[in-house]
C-alpha cells in the first residue's frame, strides 16, 4: 500500500480558484472535528455535538479573535463520509481571501494540506470504495457529455465492480478446487474440473470477452473522438461544419480556397464529444498561405478518428476527387462520403469508386437535408456498432482493458488445456486472479496507485 498517514489530518480548498457564491473546505481525520471547532462559534447559542450529521451557522475567527467570514460548517463524524474519516466541510464565500484565510487557520491548528486525490484515496485505502469507483470519480468530474456522465457514473456506483467481483469468485473457486486436488496422488485424482466448474469458468470467459468490448466505447465517452471534414476547395465543408455545429463559425463563401486554416469545435455524437476540424481545400496551388493550409490539412487526416470526405454532386466528380479519395484510404480510418449540395441535383448518385468506404451519403448543408441521418451514422461508427445500455458495466480505461486481457488469455488457455496439471491450471487461474485485482485495486502496485491518484486535483 501506498504510504499514506491516516492519523494526520488533512484539508484542502476544494472549489476552484476564482471567485464564486461559495467556496468549500474540507477537513478529513481525527481532528478535523476538534481543529473545526476551535475556529468556529456557533450563531445560535449551539455548540457543535459529536455524532449525527449537522449543518451549523456561524463565524470563523483567526486566532486573533478577528473575523474571517460567515459560515456554514457541515459536520460529517466517520464512518458514513466520503473518507470513512471524520469530515468537516466549511462553506465559506468564495474568493481567494476568506479562502486562504481559513485554510491557513486549519493548517494552523494542526491539519496538514492535502495532496491530489487524497480524499478520494482515503476512500479507496479505508476500504469504503474499490481503485474502479475512485478514478470513476474523476471521470464524473471531467464527464464533457451526458454520454460520458452516464459511463462514470455506472463506473461510481459499482455496476463494473460487481461484473469484476462476480468473475473473481468464480476463480477463487476454481483455484481452490484446483488447489485440493495438487495434493491428491496422480492415479488418485477426483474429478477435479467437474463439467459445472468448466461451465461457470466459460461463462466468466464469455463475460471478459464482452466486458472487453466496451473497452473502445468507454474510451470515446471518456476521451472523446476526432473527425475531420476533408475535400477539394468549394464542395461545402465548411458549410457541413457550421451544419453540424449549428453555428456560422467558418466562413463560407462561393470563392474557392476560402479556408486557410484549421478550425476545432466540439459537439457530441451519441454521447460521444467529438472534436470537428474543418480543412483548407486539397488542391495545387501557386499561392503560399493556401499551400500552408493544404498541407496542414493533409496533416491533420493523420491524427483523427475518422473523414468526412466531401463531394459536390451538383458539379459532379472528377479525378481530384478521386485521388483524394485514395489518399485517405491508405490511412486506416473509416471515411464517408458526402455527397453535398443535393438540393441542386435531384437524383444524387454516388461515384462508381464509392464502394471502398463507409458509404456514400446525400445531404445538403444548405438545407439541412440528411444531415440528421449522418450525424446518427456516425455515432454508430464511433461507437463501433457497440450497443450500449446507459448505466451498463463498462471498461472506462486503457489499464482496465490490458488488465482484463490478460485475465481473459489465461482463462482461454486454461480451459483449452484441461488435461494438464492441476498445479499448472492453477497458475493460469491465479494469473487471472491478479490481473483481475489490478483493475479493482487489490493487486495495483503502489507506483500505479500513486499515479493514478495524482491525476486527481487538489481537494477531491
Ligand atoms: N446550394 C448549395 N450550396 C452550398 C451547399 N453547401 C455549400 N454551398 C455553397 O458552396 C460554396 C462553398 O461553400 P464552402 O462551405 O465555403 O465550401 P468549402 O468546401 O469550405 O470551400 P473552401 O474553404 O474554399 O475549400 C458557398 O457558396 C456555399 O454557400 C449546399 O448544400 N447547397
Ligand atoms: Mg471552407
Amino acid at each position: 500500500m501506498i504510504p499514506i498517514h491516516t492519523e494526520e489530518t488533512i484539508v484542502a480548498i476544494c472549489t476552484p480558484p476564482g471567485e464564486g457564491g461559495i467556496g468549500i473546505i474540507r477537513l478529513s481525520g481525527p481532528e478535523a472535528i476538534p481543529i473545526a471547532k476551535q475556529l468556529f462559534t456557533s450563531s445560535s447559542a449551539k455548540t457543535v455535538q459529536p455524532g449525527g450529521q449537522r449543518v451549523y451557522h456561524g463565524h470563523i475567527h483567526d486566532r486573533d479573535d478577528v473575523l474571517i467570514d460567515e459560515v456554514l460548517l457541515h459536520v460529517m463524524p466517520g464512518p458514513r463520509t466520503y473518507t470513512r474519516e471524520d469530515v468537516v466541510e466549511i462553506n465559506a464565500h468564495g474568493g481567494t481571501g476568506p479562502l486562504n484565510a481559513i485554510l491557513e487557520e486549519c493548517l494552523h491548528h494542526g491539519a496538514c494540506l492535502a495532496g491530489p486525490g487524497e480524499f478520494t484515496q482515503r476512500a479507496f485505502l479505508n476500504g469504503r470504495i474499490d481503485l474502479v469507483q475512485a478514478e470513476a470519480v474523476i471521470d464524473q468530474i471531467r464527464a464533457r457529455t451526458r454520454g460520458g456522465l452516464q459511463a462514470a457514473n455506472a463506473a461510481a456506483t459499482g455496476t463494473l465492480s460487481k461484473a469484476l467481483h462476480a468473475m473473481q469468485e468464480t476463480l477463487r473457486f476454481a483455484l481452490s478446487r484446483l488447489e485440493a486436488a495438487v495434493d491428491f496422488p496422480e492415479d488418485d485424482l477426483p474429478e477435479l474440473v467437474d463439467p459445472a466448474l468448466i461451465a461457470q469458468l466459460e461463462q466468466a470467459h464469455t463475460d471478459m470477452l464482452d466486458l472487453l468490448d466496451t473497452a473502445d466505447a468507454g474510451r470515446l465517452y471518456r476521451e472523446g473522438a476526432a473527425i475531420a471534414i476533408a475535400g477539394r476547395p468549394n464542395v461545402g465543408k465548411s458549410s457541413l461544419f457550421n451544419a453540424l455545429l449549428r453555428d456560422a463559425r467558418a466562413i463560407v463563401s462561393a470563392h474557392p480556397g476560402t479556408t486557410r486554416d484549421r478550425l476545432e469545435e466540439y459537439i457530441t455524437l451519441s454521447g460521444v464529444p467529438v472534436k470537428l476540424i474543418d480543412t483548407a481545400g486539397v488542391r495545387h496551388t501557386e499561392d503560399e498561405v493556401e499551400r500552408i493550409g493544404v498541407a496542414m490539412a493533409r496533416d491533420t487526416l493523420k491524427s483523427v478518428n475518422m473523414a468526412l470526405l466531401v463531394l459536390d454532386s451538383a458539379e459532379g466528380y472528377g479525378v481530384e476527387d478521386e485521388a483524394l479519395a485514395a489518399e485517405l484510404a491508405t490511412l486506416d480510418i473509416p471515411v464517408l462520403l458526402i455527397l453535398n449540395k443535393s438540393d441542386l441535383a435531384p437524383a444524387v448518385q454516388p461515384p462508381t469508386w464509392a464502394h471502398a468506404h463507409e458509404g456514400a451519403y446525400p445531404i445538403s448543408a444548405l438545407t439541412g437535408d440528411g444531415l440528421k441521418t449522418l450525424e446518427l451514422r456516425l455515432g454508430e461508427l464511433l461507437l463501433g456498432g457497440a450497443n450500449l445500455a446507459a448505466g451498463q458495466a463498462m471498461l472506462n480505461r486503457m489499464h482496465q482493458k490490458d488488465s482484463l486481457r490478460r485475465a481473459a488469455d489465461c482463462i482461454e488457455r486454461l480451459l483449452t488445456q484441461l488435461d494438464l496439471s492441476p498445479e499448472f491450471l492453477a497458475l493460469e487461474v491465479q494469473e487471472a486472479l491478479q490481473a483481475i485485482g489490478e483493475i479493482t485495486g487489490e493487486t495495483t502496485p503502489d507506483d500505479i496507485l500513486a499515479t493514478i491518484f495524482n491525476s486527481f486535483c487538489i481537494g477531491k
